[in-house]
């Protein structure tokens, strides 16, 4: 058993956090698992990823037994183990959708907020749990939530340590959809198989696109555009797309 598990289906690669014991709080090894795991993702016949957690949690962040004895230099361990996870996220040129089936606290809110996409279950909660233990959030979560949510209501949530419910999460825009429990894992593996069908190249530049947009100048963000259309009309799904609309057919698109 490994404290993070890969499955793949297709185009679709699947990552489970599986610690379900403790809600999949993260250990040094479950990281190095994860970043292992997100390696795996870069795989060109991987063209999208589905992060989710085994049991009741999605992920409660960082575990805490591992500070019974003190936190040592915290800011090295941040450094060494969450932010690589968190760059490999949005590094990978591809869709990676958080299927958020249970508790998302802490670290483990932020990485949910890190995907380009969360669905979530009817029985999931967010949970800011950092502040609840004196904490400041981290993992991105300041950087991705006031992008998600707007920096007013971002710090009103996250300074409150507030559980928010999956309805609250979707009214508030954090997540997409809520679907019944029961239903997550196959409504995630639906989403995901519709994404790996479409130019995955395309929807990778998309992604960069949309990062490098939040702090960019216009003029800066036009010829990022100009760079990236300009890759974009080399690859094969280009040609596909162009060739099925001229044909009246459907495009059968290669992720090349
Ligand atoms: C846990 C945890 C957990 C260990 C539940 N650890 N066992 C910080 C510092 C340094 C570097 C890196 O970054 C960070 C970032 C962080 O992530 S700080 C935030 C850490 N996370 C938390 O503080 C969350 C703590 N957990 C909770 O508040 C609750 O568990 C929530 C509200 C998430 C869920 O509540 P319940 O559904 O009532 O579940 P539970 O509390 O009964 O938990 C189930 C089990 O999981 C339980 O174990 P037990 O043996 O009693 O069944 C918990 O002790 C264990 N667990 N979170 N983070």
């Amino acid at each position: 058993m490994t404290e993070v598990e890969t499955g793949r289906e297709g185009g679709v690669l699947t990552i489970t956090l599986n610690r379900p014991e403790v809600l999949n709080a993260l250990t040094r090894e479950t990281q190095k698992q994860l970043v292992g795991a997100l390696k795996e993702a870069r795989a060109n016949d991987v063209r999208a990823v589905v992060l989710t957690g085994a049991g009741r949690g999605f992920c409660v962040g960082q575990d805490l037994t591992e500070f019974r004895e003190g936190a040592g230099d915290i800011s090295d361990r941040l450094r060494a183990t969450y932010h690589p996870t968190v760059l490999a996220i949005r590094s990978l040129e591809k869709p990676v959708i958080a299927a958020v089936n249970g508790a998302a606290a802490g670290a483990g809110l932020s990485l949910a907020c890190a995907c380009d996409l969360r669905i979530a279950a009817d029985s999931a909660t967010f949970v800011p749990a950092f502040i609840n233990i004196g904490l400041v959030p981290d993992s991105g979560g300041t950087y991705f939530i006031s992008r998600l949510l707007g920096p007013a209501r971002a710090f009103e949530w996250m300074s409150s340590g507030r559980r928010l419910s999956a309805a609250e999460a979707h009214a508030w825009g954090l997540v997409s959809e809520v679907v019944e429990s029961d239903q997550l894992a196959a409504r995630a593996a639906e989403l995901a198989e519709t994404y790996a069908q479409l130019p995955t190249r395309g929807v990778g530049m998309t992604k960069r696109l949309f990062d490098h947009a939040q702090d960019a100048t216009l003029d800066e963000q036009l010829e990022l555009e100009a760079q990236l259309q300009s890759a974009a009309t080399k690859t094969e799904d280009f040609q596909e797309g162009v060739a099925a609309f001229l044909e009246k057919r459907d495009p059968r698109f290669s992720g090349r």
